[in-house]
């Protein structure tokens, strides 16, 4: 009798990370997909995203990043930027994007309003309220706390909006859009925010944040979180 083929093991895919809003992005998407990851510490407190050695993979010198030693043609691929990398893997596992053409769309639409709205936006709501003010010298400009917690508040209402009709983001569907804005929009109280008129956005926080793979990717290396001495999110 022929003996029983298994598949091997997947790859591990090796992470490039520091627990903020964008690692947990990545740290999210990995647990739920099910993905072995090798976690390469990049302390972005101490420079390390400035060395040579992560440059080659993320030129931007911005965490998170990743290298996929079974890429798309078999050989290994290196990405930046958390949308891409989300997008990536979504692709790769079949997982987290919806089932038609029109789903895939709604996710991508969210995905882009994360990584151009929210990201940036309550990560200089993050810098003007909290860093700021606790610089040396401090910096506490009351029109730039203003125009970013005002800002945030308007997406998180545009976000509330959509939570309202649909349990998810992008639709009735978990997706790599929820695993790209729950990490920003968990620090809500951070960002100065109200969920008392945002009921939808509040019972959405509270579902993920229940959710395994979101507890686990959270608490990666959360022991470093506090630690961090230039912590701007
Ligand atoms: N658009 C990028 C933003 C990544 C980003 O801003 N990462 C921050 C930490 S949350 C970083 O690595 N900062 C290092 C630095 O400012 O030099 C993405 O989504 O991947």
């Amino acid at each position: 009798m022929p003996s029983p083929v298994s598949s091997p093991a997947p790859a591990a895919i090796d992470l490039y990370y520091w627990p903020t809003p964008n690692g947990w992005k990545i740290s999210i998407a990995l647990a739920e997909m099910g993905l072995p990851h090798a976690v390469h510490l990049v302390n972005i407190g101490k420079g390390e995203q400035f060395r040579p050695e992560f440059l080659a993979i993320s030129p931007n010198n911005r965490m998170p990043a990743i290298v996929d030693p079974d890429g798309p043609d078999g050989a290994p691929i290196a990405i930046f930027e958390s949308g891409a990398i989300l997008q990536y893997l979504a692709r790769k596992t079949g997982q987290f994007y919806g089932a038609t053409e029109r789903d895939r769309i709604a996710v991508d639409q969210w995905l882009m309003w994360q990584m151009g709205g929210v990201g940036p936006m309550a990560g200089q709501a993050h810098h003007f309220l909290k860093f700021a003010p606790n610089a040396t010298p401090p910096q506490d400009i009351p029109y730039a706390k203003d125009r970013y917690r005002s800002e945030v508040a308007r997406l998180y209402t545009v976000l509330n909006g959509q939570l309202a009709r649909h349990a998810f983001v992008a639709g009735d569907f978990l997706s790599i859009a929820d695993f790209a804005i729950w990490p920003w929009a968990s620090l809500w109280e951070g960002q100065q925010q109200s969920l008392e008129d945002k009921p939808h956005l509040a019972r959405w926080l509270q579902e993920m944040a229940a959710r395994p793979g979101v507890v686990a990717g959270r608490a990666l290396h959360a022991d470093l979180r506090p630690a961090d001495p230039l912590r701007k999110t």
